[in-house]
């Protein structure tokens, strides 16, 4: 049996409950619980707060965790990252009040900066070269500096509004972050077996999001050039179409390469694209 710790409540809730049942896995109850067991997959689900995550994971009393990279850092414990999930996606940055003058990091020197990510941040310093103290608080960091506590802040960052809200900018990131999957370094053999078999899923889930099912009708002198714009996981199908001429082509794209494929193609004479969701991608 594999125990997973996801958070209990908060931005990773849901996210993390979501690719559990993409990948096929349900839970016999939902949150409240301490713990839930799937019923279809040897698994086990442990609700935490995320700041105790990496700590769980690292004692062993959970084999793997979701938490965000920046809490996996900031805890420093000598667990493994094993994969990037793709949400809760964040940056670390430091932020100064807006009328504060800034040229280069170097303007950091000598401020007093109000953060709960002080390991992190004393790394980015010293790396840096920065002689700045650091005010270590526990929440509502984005009001220290008005509240003349500190002169600047680190903390998380995503659309920016608490930041702009509270009269700062963002002058440095210092970390980019998203949920990433952490693993206790000695897992039994049963449980990396089972782990296999998670990441297993959990790459079908993510690579299907990358991509895209495409059907579109091609002028068989085209096929050559639209065949070279559609590798698809192999190589794309072609079937010919009951009218003489025409052929239809069945492939998989890419999400980033997407519209400019789509651009190429229909200068290349296809007809009738139709693209679709994939669900599940294993490739
Ligand atoms: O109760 P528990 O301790 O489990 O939860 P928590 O309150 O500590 O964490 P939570 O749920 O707020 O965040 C969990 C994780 O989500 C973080 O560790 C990050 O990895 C990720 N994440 C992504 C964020 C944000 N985006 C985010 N915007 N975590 C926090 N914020 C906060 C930020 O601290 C600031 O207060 O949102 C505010 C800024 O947002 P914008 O949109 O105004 O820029
Ligand atoms: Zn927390």
């Amino acid at each position: 049996m594999l125990k997973i710790a996801v958070q209990k409540s908060g931005r990773l809730y849901e996210d993390s409950i979501r690719l559990l049942k993409e990948c096929g896995i349900e839970l016999n109850n939902g949150n409240k619980q301490l713990k839930a067991a799937a019923f279809n997959f040897p698994i086990e689900v442990f609700f935490l707060r995320d700041d105790d995550i990496p700590q769980y994971v690292y004692d062993g009393v959970a084999d793997i965790g979701i938490v965000g990279e920046n809490v996996l850092l900031e805890k420093e414990k000598d667990i493994d990252l094993v994969y990037r999930l793709g949400f809760g996606k964040c940056r670390l940055s430091i932020a100064i009040p807006k009328s504060m003058q800034y040229q280069s990091a170097s303007d950091l020197n000598g401020l007093k900066i109000a953060t709960t990510y002080s390991n992190i941040l004393n790394k980015y310093l010293k790396k840096n070269n920065i002689n700045a103290e650091i005010h270590e608080i526990s929440g509502s960091v984005e009001i220290a500096p008005g509240i003349g506590l500190a002169d600047a802040i680190c903390d998380l960052v995503s659309s920016g509004s608490t930041l702009f809200t509270n009269g700062l900018k963002e002058v440095e990131v210092i970390l980019k972050s998203e949920a990433v999957l952490s693993v206790n370094k000695k897992l039994s053999i049963e449980n990396n077996a089972i782990l296999d078999k998670l990441l297993l899923r959990i790459n079908a889930v993510k690579t299907a999001k990358n991509n895209k099912y495409i059907l579109l009708n091609a002028p068989n002198n085209q096929l050559k050039n639209i065949s070279s714009l559609l590798p698809g996981m192999k190589s794309p199908t072609i079937v010919p179409l009951a009218e003489g001429g025409w052929s239809s082509v069945q492939s998989v794209v890419n999400e980033n390469d997407f519209w400019e494929i789509i651009e190429k193609l229909k200068s290349y004479g296809a007809e009738g694209i139709i693209v679709l969701p994939i669900e599940k991608m294993i490739v």
